[in-house]
């Protein structure tokens, strides 16, 4: 029984590729080759269009609420120093550098451009501007006063992960846990977890919405699931800092891992 549909299906083929021979043969080998050259042109030239554009990709997104220590990060990256107190950010700062550790190098190195969007919600659409051109975020969270603010630092870090940009391209996500210097920090298992329970809350409230509101946005996590960061589909990671005494090693493993020198 099996053999014979096999048989069928055979001959069935074999015809196929009779008849496309066949008419392939119809056309002239001239036209052909040029259509096929004409197909690999282009296969080529989005590829090299889609490296070029990977590469090219060199800003980083220093955001969180105010007061989490994004200016001094700002500065501490690029000056190796914390200019303390100098500045009160309204606007962002957007600047392009070789990171201040790296001056001494030799050989030569890809800057990075690192904008520091100001955490004041009245501003926060400027993060919109950037989001297209980045290649990494890092979400700035106050360690020592992160329990008072860790709603509205849900609030904006739900944002940013809901984001149709960021859920698109991937784009990855370090939860800096700041001001870690001091003994009254919270440790950055403490504030993952605390931030992870703060969006569970805003995803159940969220989802009542009607879908209408939701244009560009996405959903988060896993329905059913306790939300962890685990589940977003662009990679979350969880480091610490201390702007103010300038140990910010992970901060730049994250840059350098995502713009390559
Ligand atoms: N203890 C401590 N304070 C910091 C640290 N980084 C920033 N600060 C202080 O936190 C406040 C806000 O810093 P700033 O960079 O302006 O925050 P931004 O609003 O996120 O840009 C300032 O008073 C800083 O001196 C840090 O690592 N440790
Ligand atoms: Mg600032």
């Amino acid at each position: 029984m099996d053999t014979e549909k096999l048989g069928q299906l055979k001959i069935q083929m074999q015809q196929f590729l009779n008849e496309a021979q066949q008419f392939v043969q119809t056309i002239p080998t001239r036209d052909l080759l040029a259509a096929i050259s004409l197909v690999l042109l282009t296969f080529l030239m989005l590829l090299v269009v889609r490296l070029v554009k990977r590469r090219k990709l060199n800003t980083i997104l220093l955001t969180g609420l105010s007061g989490s220590g994004k200016t001094v990060l700002f500065y501490q990256l690029r000056d190796g120093s914390s200019h303390k107190g100098t500045v009160t950010s309204m606007e962002p700062n957007d600047d392009t550098f070789i990171l201040h550790s790296e001056t001494s190098k030799k050989r030569k190195i890809k800057p990075v451009h690192i904008v520091d969007v100001p955490g004041h919600s009245r501003l926060r659409p400027k993060v919109d501007e950037f989001l297209f051109r980045a290649a990494g975020i890092v979400f700035v969270v106050d360690a020592v006063e992160f329990l008072p603010n860790v709603r509205a630092a849900s609030e904006y870090l739900f944002d940013i992960l809901t984001k149709a940009t960021v859920v698109k391209k991937k784009i990855p996500v370090l939860l800096l846990c700041n001001k870690v210097e001091k003994v009254t920090a919270h440790s950055k298992d403490f504030i993952r977890k605390q931030l992870e329970k703060e969006i569970e809350k805003l995803r159940a409230s969220r989802t009542t919405l009607s879908s209408a509101d939701i244009n560009d946005e996405y959903t988060l996590g896993v329905p059913g699931e306790a939300f962890s960061f685990s589940q977003c589909l662009n990679k979350v990671t969880v480091a610490e800092a201390s702007g103010l005494t300038g140990d910010i090693t992970q901060l730049k493993q994250f840059i350098r891992e995502h713009v390559k020198a």
